[in-house]
């Protein structure tokens, strides 16, 4: 109870921040994209975790004012990123089940990307397996509107969940993303370089995008480049940062 209140404080006090992390093409080496990770600076604990917050917010529905608040946030840096000349990066934004569960969520979406004066093809939203799974038909309704809008749609800590490959197939999806689990084991546990194999296996019969998460070694940066991965995410390629630290780095290398 005393977490639920500092968390409606801290929507009021604005004591949230948005990091990025970098996603990179594995041809190039270019980042192409950015995913928006929430931090939350509380007055007395210091920094609070998502993985510490996010399943309270979900509980209590303080989910859906927080996510507006990340989605009309990144948005807007997006939309300067883009005034002050960086490539023009994929804004990758994570939606929590209570989010996508909303009826509004499309609207809503559309509104902040109208007043961002984004185009829909920048934005993915991010999903994890258990969402999809619950209700597949409404699942299936709610990504159908989105697509339609333009809005991409990426499988979160894909492998980890109720991994239904039915619905693989069923939905109009656009990107798996790897689970960390399965990239750490690369160079030293045969199973998960199997299962990455396999994963970017399907990912391509299946003409989706496939990006590994968690890449940390140049080991595992190799072995993805050469079953031909898309894209990666990880602390070697950059960890979640500002939004000056990102424009820093972009100045650095321009
Ligand atoms: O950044 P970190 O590894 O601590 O994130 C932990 C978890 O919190 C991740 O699973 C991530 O998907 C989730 N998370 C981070 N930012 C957001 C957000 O803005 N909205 C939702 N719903 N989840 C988020
Ligand atoms: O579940 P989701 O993919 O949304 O979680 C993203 C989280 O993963 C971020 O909070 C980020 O801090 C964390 N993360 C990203 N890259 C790495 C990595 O290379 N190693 C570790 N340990 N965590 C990572
Ligand atoms: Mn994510
Ligand atoms: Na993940």
């Amino acid at each position: 109870l005393e977490l639920e209140q500092a968390l409606r404080a801290a929507i009021r006090q604005q004591e949230f921040e948005l990091h990025y992390q970098p996603q990179t093409g594995l041809n190039r080496g270019d980042t192409v994209g950015v995913e928006a990770l929430i931090r939350w600076h509380h007055p007395e604990r210091g920094m609070v975790s998502p993985g510490d917050f996010i399943p309270l917010a979900e509980k209590t529905g303080l989910i859906v004012p927080i996510g507006d608040w990340v989605l009309r946030t990144a948005t807007r840096q997006l939309a300067e990123w883009d005034r002050l000349g960086l490539p023009p990066l994929r804004l990758a934004i994570n939606l929590s089940a209570r989010q996508f569960a909303d009826p509004e969520l499309p609207e809503r979406i559309l509104e902040t990307l109208q007043a961002a004066g984004l185009a829909p093809e920048r934005l993915e939203v991010e999903i994890t397996e258990s969402v999809l799974v619950e209700d597949i038909d409404a699942a299936a309704a709610m990504l159908q509107r989105l697509v339609h809008l333009g809005v991409s749609v990426a499988i979160d800590d894909f492998g980890t969940g109720q991994s239904s490959l039915r619905y693989l197939r069923r939905l109009p999806l656009t990107t798996l993303k790897i689970d960390r689990e399965f990239t750490w084991g690369i160079g030293n546990d045969p199973d998960d370089e199997a299962i990455t194999r396999a994963i970017i296996g399907l990912a391509k019969t299946l003409k989706l995008r496939v990006l590994a998460e968690g890449v940390e070694t140049e080991q595992q940066h190799a072995f993805l480049r050469e079953m031909g991965c898309d894209e990666v995410q990880g602390f070697l390629l950059g960890r979640p940062m500002p939004a000056t630290q990102l424009e820093h780095e972009w100045q650095k290398r321009a």
